[in-house]
């Protein structure tokens, strides 16, 4: 089976997918693009909807990236097979996103970082604490054992730490340690060795 993922080089949207990708030790084309170069007009007219990233499989093509998150994790056995604890831990993945475009929002002009400092403190805490008291409610997992909101959130604790230049997490011990816990997982140890950190280029 082919599979491909394209995304600009940084975490973003795609990492949990990655981590996801790598976890199930599923070959994948990891197609990046550099904000510099974007928009790359042949590659963005043939996207769905313009934006990435986009998933693809054997031809088939799927865009936003909760579907492709929630897709990935059916096939790499990280989406409970109970309803309801489907529903759990997609609301937890749509409670992170919540979160990112909080911050995203009170983010978008760069001058006024510090005029929202208060503001992006209180959304960090406001997220932070209700993630931790949910992992440690669910055994250190959002559904009470590893599945794709776990990667979600470690997918957006990262990006939130790129852009605000800082490590959100550290107040937070379950949340830290389940970042830890998936940063050693086999597969995703070595991808993230072989991959470095990101660096913003804004
Ligand atoms: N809801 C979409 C949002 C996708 C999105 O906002 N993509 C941005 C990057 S994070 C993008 O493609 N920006 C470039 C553009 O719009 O040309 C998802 O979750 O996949």
């Amino acid at each position: 089976m082919s599979r491909k993922l394209q995304y600009f080089d940084v975490n973003g949207y795609a990492e949990a997918v990655r981590y996801m990708l790598h976890y199930g030790k599923l070959e994948f084309e990891d197609i990046r693009y550099k904000r510099d170069d974007w928009p790359i007009k042949s590659v963005k007219d043939a996207l769905p909807y313009g934006q990435l990233p986009i998933y693809e499989e054997d031809g088939r093509v799927l865009s936003q990236s909760l579907a492709i998150a929630r897709y990935v994790a059916h096939e790499v056995g990280l989406l409970p097979s109970d309803p309801w604890e489907q529903a759990v831990v997609e609301a937890a993945a749509l409670n992170c996103y919540d979160f990112v475009k909080k911050i995203v929002t009170l983010m978008l002009d760069p001058s006024k970082i510090e005029e929202n400092k208060k503001n992006i403190d209180e959304a960090v805490e406001f997220y932070l604490s209700r993630f931790e008291k949910e992992l440690k409610t669910g055994n250190g997992y959002f559904g009470g054992k590893l599945s794709w909101a776990d990667f979600i959130l470690v997918g957006m604790i990262e990006t939130t730490n790129l852009y605000l230049k800082g490590s959100i997490e550290k107040n937070y011990p379950t949340v830290t340690a389940l970042i830890s816990k998936i940063y050693s997982l086999p597969g995703i140890k070595e991808y993230v060795a072989k991959r470095g950190p990101y660096v913003l280029n804004l």
